[in-house]
């Protein structure tokens, strides 16, 4: 585990630059080179990140599970006006899209991905954002890291099995792969209550309560849980159910681009 900027002398050198030459052709693609089943993800690069044209890095997997910059900065307000926390998990970080609109908000991100280009990406990727150094990455599995984790609340964007989400009519979270949405919601209660978890937008709206329903000692206000409806350009691209103290509605519900995107 990386430790935070304080407790380790300046002269050691925790994060060399990466000019990541051995990863360029899996991350740096172009108009030219971006894979077929990629390309309609190609056209909302600006959505994803809006400093895309100043050399953002996202391997395939990121292209298509990466949060939409808009809809990241949504999530990390409502978790900023509900929780005003000092540090904040992102447990699946991926390329980094929640992660940075987090840190641009809160004291210190904690960022956990294990594979470990996509984690290169999200480094680089906090660099052209200018808040790396407000995040501890940590390339590793969640569960294995999380009983060593102090945060004041859990963001979670899990793997939802790929691209097929959409086969089903409706989502089924019991079956979601690898981590079912219980799996991952216990695995963060013992971190913090307040947590976020980024879903299908096609998820079984039944099924999102059921993890705080097995707690059965707690206040009724704790199995409240809220679910925002994430637009992008009035179309849903995915939900946010939120947990805790984060269960407040707000009136940012709706993500919304301008209409004047620099998507082309
Ligand atoms: P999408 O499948 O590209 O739907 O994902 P879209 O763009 O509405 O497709 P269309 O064919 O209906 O036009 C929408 C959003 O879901 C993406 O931008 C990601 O933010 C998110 N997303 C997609 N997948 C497959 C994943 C995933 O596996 N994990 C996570 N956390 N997010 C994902």
């Amino acid at each position: 585990m990386q430790s935070s900027e304080n407790s380790i002398s300046d002269d050691v050198d925790l994060q060399p630059y990466d000019d990541g030459a051995d990863i360029w052709d899996q991350v740096a693609f172009t108009a030219r080179t971006i894979p077929n089943g990629l390309k309609k993800y190609w056209k909302q690069r600006f959505s994803l990140f809006s400093k895309f044209s100043e050399g953002i890095w996202m391997n395939e997997q990121s292209w298509y599970s990466v949060t939409p910059e808009i809809i990241a900065k949504n999530i990390a307000e409502h978790i900023y006006n509900n929780c005003r926390p000092s540090v904040v998990l992102d447990a699946f970080c991926g390329a980094g899209g929640n992660t940075i609109q987090l840190a641009l908000l809160v004291d210190r991100v904690v960022a956990i991905e294990k594979d470990p280009v996509t984690i290169r990406c999200a480094k680089h990727n906090a660099e052209i954002y200018g808040v790396a150094d407000k995040i501890d990455f940590i390339e590793g599995d969640f569960f294995e890291y999380a009983p060593y984790i102090e945060a004041d609340v859990v963001f979670l964007s899990p793997p939802w099995g790929g691209p097929h989400y959409l086969f089903q009519d409706v989502f089924d979270l019991h079956a979601m792969e690898p981590y079912d949405l219980t799996t991952i919601v216990s695995a963060s209660r013992p971190i913090s209550p307040h947590i976020a978890v980024y879903l299908p937008r096609n998820s079984n709206i039944e099924q999102v309560r059921e993890p705080v329903e097995r707690y059965e000692d707690q206040d009724d206000d704790d199995s409240t849980v809220l679910i925002s409806y994430l637009h992008v350009r009035g179309k849903c691209k995915a939900i946010c159910a939120y947990y805790g103290a984060l269960a407040v509605p707000s009136s940012m519900e709706y993500a919304l681009l301008p209409a004047a995107s620099a998507d082309a």
